[in-house]
């Protein structure tokens, strides 16, 4: 495009969200209109647009910044899923600067996280000792709760491709568990509990929901691939302490995002292929597909009283979530409610009361009420959809929600590069009849496409209303460019007045997903390790040295800048070697590095840390250990002799 009508069309705004407007609906509906002459969306069924601004919003209207000055510290901490990347991010708002990555499903050179004999049995091995996998896609993270709000102990994170589930220690910022999923393809939504559904006296999270997205034959051995009836995808409960599997519900449809109540008594999860099609088509036949409650204190009962079978090798129970089966509200297990079809994100207002699913490919959001579901698994509720208590139109390929505590939701338009304001209890009187109740209350064009949403403590109770944060998934014009591969585009804006005010872009490398944003206070991170915290710590200098058994072989070393406590370590070829190396100093962020030449060796030690390599000895030479982490004014100096001899 020539950059003369470039400039008209930012002169005339509209005409440039136009323009990606049909664009990307041309592409959707094309898709969906190949299986259903209905289009899904037809552009002339959105609520008008108000005439959009074309100037850039005014950031000077804004009464928060996002500038801080040098030595200035963020008032919020954000951890951000990094897509298929495999790690998780760490951000600090408002200011949107990068302050960390954590490694959990695939390798990081920086730290060697599979590098080290610690991280490797985290991520998981086969039997010849290698990593088990090396790519990863992670989605959707979120933390723990006490009493409704984050408690700052840890936080989870899915792998889509080989559906695991890692969880993220928030003392020291690692990942300590890794558990794949049996029996599930897929994995997409994740969200932990925030109380138990029986038990008031534990009101945080022991259990972590994971939705399985992708159906397929169960058990999954080559048999009956082409049987539609014996595909199912699951939804599992993890348990936050031991991270094993305390059971599945076997489900219709595809599992989308999941949301949990704050009185711990639902988890819900999103679904679209409740028609079951193993066709690309077939999955978007129905007009409507579901939200599916569970009731977690009726499935632990269920468990508990033998009602289950298990699938394949695994030993998880399984217990029957179908549609069929769960249509009697005194035995139901699964709520099946009605939600237009192929709907994406579903979230929980902070007020406890609804959880809202955004449409995507219908423009609408359905808000429902959980005392309704709740009352209709108790018999005093006799149509499930009743539990509807708003179904209105906000516009183009709605995604994800937010909160702002004050009643408001804020609903990402993948289609209208638009975040969409509406409030809840307008959107119920408007649903219930009252054709005045005016429920959008401002929109705000955002650049482009955005998918995930969430504001500062907006999955709380105590959602303070201030920041928000959108995840757009093009970029486009809004950065130098850098080749044909564009980074991501978080946007922050200030939700704190009654107009969105967008505040700042910051460019980030794909592919994030989902996000969440808490108040620093609410971590209490360690800035050095506990010597004991590894039960091979060499805790003195004077305990470093070289041990033989046969061909095994132990070197013990300690690092304290800037020397490593051995000047050298001879080895005989063909040794099995582990060396430990324990990080004495014990001044905050005082690393080191250890890096063998030729031996695809490098990782790091933190204060008081130790950590452990095994590797054969199977090249003879001289070879200099040196750090890699600068620590010293003898950094470059700080390097020990591996000789191997021939
Ligand atoms: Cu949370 Cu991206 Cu997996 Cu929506 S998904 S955008
Ligand atoms: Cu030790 Cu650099
Ligand atoms: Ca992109």
């Amino acid at each position: 495009m020539s950059e003369k009508k470039e400039i008209q069309r930012e002169a005339t705004g509209i005409g440039r969200r136009k323009f990606l407007n049909t664009a990307a609906l041309a592409g959707l509906t094309a898709g969906v209109a190949a299986c259903n002459d209905k289009p899904a969306a037809a552009p002339a069924s959105a609520p008008a647009a108000p005439a959009a601004p074309a100037a850039p919003a005014a950031s000077h209207a804004s009464t928060n910044t996002t500038h801080l000055k040098p030595g200035e510290l963020d008032t919020y901490y954000g951890l951000w899923s990094g897509g298929h990347t495999g790690d998780m991010r760490v951000l600090g708002l408002p200011s949107g600067r990068e302050i960390h990555r954590i490694p959990c499903f695939v390798p990081d050179a920086l730290v060697g996280w599979g590098v080290t004999n610690e991280s490797k049995a985290v991520m998981g091995t086969k039997p010849d000792g290698h990593l088990k996998y090396t790519v990863a896609d992670t989605h959707h993270t979120h933390a723990s709760y006490k009493d409704g709000n984050y408690d700052g102990r840890y936080a989870w994170i899915n792998d889509k491709i080989n559906s695991r589930i890692a969880r993220i220690r928030l003392d020291y910022f690692v990942c300590d568990k890794i558990t794949e999923l049996p029996n599930v393809q897929g994995f997409h939504g994740i969200f932990p509990d925030k109380a138990d559904p029986v038990d008031p006296a534990i009101n945080y999270t022991t259990r972590v929901f994971c939705g399985g997205e992708f159906a397929i034959p169960l058990p999954n051995n080559g048999q009956d691939v082409n049987d539609p009836t014996k595909y199912h995808s699951m939804f599992s409960c993890v348990d936050a302490e031991t991270m094993e599997v305390r059971w599945q519900v076997l489900i219709d449809g595809n599992c989308d995002l999941v949301a949990t109540s704050f009185d711990g008594k639902l988890a819900a999860t999103n679904q679209y292929n409740v028609e079951n099609g193993i066709h690309y088509e077939d999955m978007m036949s129905a007009e409507r597909d579901a939200c599916l409650f569970f009731n977690v204190a009726r499935i632990e009962e269920a468990v508990k009283a033998g009602k289950f079978k298990t699938v394949g090798s695994s030993k998880v129970p399984v217990v029957d979530g179908s549609h069929e089966s769960n249509k009697d509200p005194k035995t139901a297990l699964v709520a099946y409610v009605s939600v237009p079809k192929n709907p994406h994100g579903v979230n929980a207002s902070p007020d406890g009361k609804y959880f809202i699913c955004a449409g995507k490919l219908s423009p609408t959001a359905t808000v429902i009420e959980l005392a309704k579901v709740l009352d209709w698994f108790d018999g005093k509720m006799e149509k499930l959809d009743d539990a509807i208590v708003a179904e209105v139109e906000i516009g183009l390929g709605p995604l994800h929600t937010a909160f702002d505590g004050r009643g408001n939701a804020y609903t990402t338009l993948f289609l209208d590069s638009q975040i969409v304001k509406w409030n809840v209890d307008a959107a119920i009187k408007f649903h219930a009849g009252d054709k005045n109740a005016k429920y959008v209350v401002d929109r705000l064009d955002v650049h482009y496409q955005p998918g995930h949403i969430n504001a500062s403590q907006s999955e709380t109770k105590a959602a303070d209303g201030k920041y928000l944060a959108v995840g757009c998934k093009f970029s486009k014009d809004r950065f130098l460019p850098v080749g044909p591969l564009h980074p991501e585009n978080e946007q922050l804006i200030d939700i704190s007045g009654d107009k969105m005010v967008l505040l700042a872009d910051h460019p980030v490398r794909g592919e994030p997903h989902d996000f969440i944003i808490f108040k620093r206070d609410l971590v209490k991170p360690k800035q050095v390790y506990d010597l004991d915290d590894s039960p091979l710590a060499v805790k003195d200098p004077k305990d470093s040295g070289v041990t033989r058994n046969g061909k095994k072989v132990t070197v013990k070393l300690t690092s304290q800048a800037p020397a490593f406590s051995l000047r050298e370590f001879k080895l005989k070829k063909g040794d099995e070697v582990t060396l430990i190396l324990t990080n004495l100093d014990k001044i905050e962020d005082l690393t080191h590095g250890f890096a063998i030449p030729n031996y695809n060796v490098n990782f790091i030690v933190n204060p008081l840390e130790t950590k452990s390599v095994t590797f054969i000895a199977d090249k003879p030479g001289v070879f200099w250990c040196y750090c890699t982490h600068f620590c010293h004014a003898l950094h470059l100096e700080m390097r020990t002799r591996m000789i191997v001899e021939a």
